[in-house]
């Protein structure tokens, strides 16, 4: 193999014959690929440290987000329970709600359903006053597709009535199918009036206690 070239060289280069004595004891260059290497493992593990602290935080933040969403939505929840049912009375044996706006006899039916309950039906007198503290409501009593028969919305027929003066009375010639609380504080305040006409309503909801 080559020894040395020149004198400068010799100077200079390491002898090659001596090289498998300074390779054991590790050469200059093999050392600061070693280091290198160290460098590299020691950034990669630091890195990765990094990574991993902000995905825990991430995580953590996206629980704490989810949390907060669920306690949001669970109050918002109870909100709307309250909100639905704060305006329900209880007069023995039933539940009543009366409706802040005007609707359809119908559709005052249909929002009675929804809510778990029907339109009053008024089978006792006491009943009948607790009721006549409104004006203008809906009561579940109708002739529609009844046959002519007055008809409670469980399809009882009436039997105790507590119909106005001169009522019922399909006035002026027009079909008054459906029946109100008109009078207030009156013990006969019922009316027939049209099914169309827009009026307030009171639901009746019955749960046993
Ligand atoms: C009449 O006038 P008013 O609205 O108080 C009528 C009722 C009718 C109603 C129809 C004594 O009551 O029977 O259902 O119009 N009252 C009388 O709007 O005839
Ligand atoms: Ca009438």
């Amino acid at each position: 193999m080559a020894r040395v070239l020149h004198k400068e060289q010799s100077e200079i280069h390491v002898d090659y014959v001596n090289a498998p004595n300074q390779l054991a004891r590790g050469s200059p260059s093999k050392n600061h690929t070693g280091r290198k290497l160290y460098r590299l493992v020691g950034v990669s593990f630091g890195l990765l440290c990094i990574l991993q602290i902000a995905l825990n935080i991430s995580l953590r933040l996206t629980l704490c987000e989810t949390a907060a969403e669920k306690t949001n939505k669970q109050q918002q929840q109870q909100q709307k329970t309250h909100q639905t049912h704060h305006r329900w009375v209880y007069f023995r044996p039933s539940f009543y709600y009366i409706s802040s706006i005007k609707k359809s006899w119908q559709d005052s039916r249909d929002d009675c359903l929804r809510r778990g309950a029907d339109l009053v039906i008024i089978n006792s007198r006491e009943e009948q006053v607790e009721s006549d503290n409104v004006m203008n409501c809906w009561i579940g009593l109708t002739l529609r597709e009844t046959k002519g028969e007055w008809k409670w919305v469980d399809g009882t027929p009436l039997t105790k009535s507590y119909w106005g003066s001169g009522e019922p009375n399909d006035y002026e010639g027009k079909t008054e199918d459906c029946v109100e609380i008109k009078f207030h504080d009156e013990e006969n305040s019922w009316n027939d009036i049209p099914c169309g006409d827009q009026n307030f309503w009171i639901c009746e909801k019955t749960v046993a206690l």
